[in-house]
């Protein structure tokens, strides 16, 4: 197993982050996340033979947040659940 730390930007509220730990559970091989809204972040354990990080910020930017801390530099059209 393996964890990593991934910067989530555009979470506002509660809903938001069960959104990314929603998205984060349904990627194969993840067992665990723990997302953190006031500290931006999510902490993710998975199983590296079936997974990768890189496919970890897919799930979040499918769910409408953003990744990195630099991110594009266009900021505040956060897509989140609250708009
Ligand atoms: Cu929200």
């Amino acid at each position: 197993m393996q964890f990593t730390q991934i910067k989530v930007t555009g979470m506002t509220c509660g809903g938001c982050s069960s959104n990314v730990t929603k998205a984060l559970n349904a990627v194969n091989g993840v067992v665990n996340v723990m997302v953190s809204l006031s500290d931006a972040n999510a902490t993710v354990e998975y199983d590296e033979k079936l997974t990768t990080p890189e496919q970890l910020k897919v799930a979040i930017k499918e769910a409408g947040y953003g990744v990195g801390s630099i991110d594009t530099p266009q900021q505040s059209s956060s897509k989140g659940c609250c708009g």
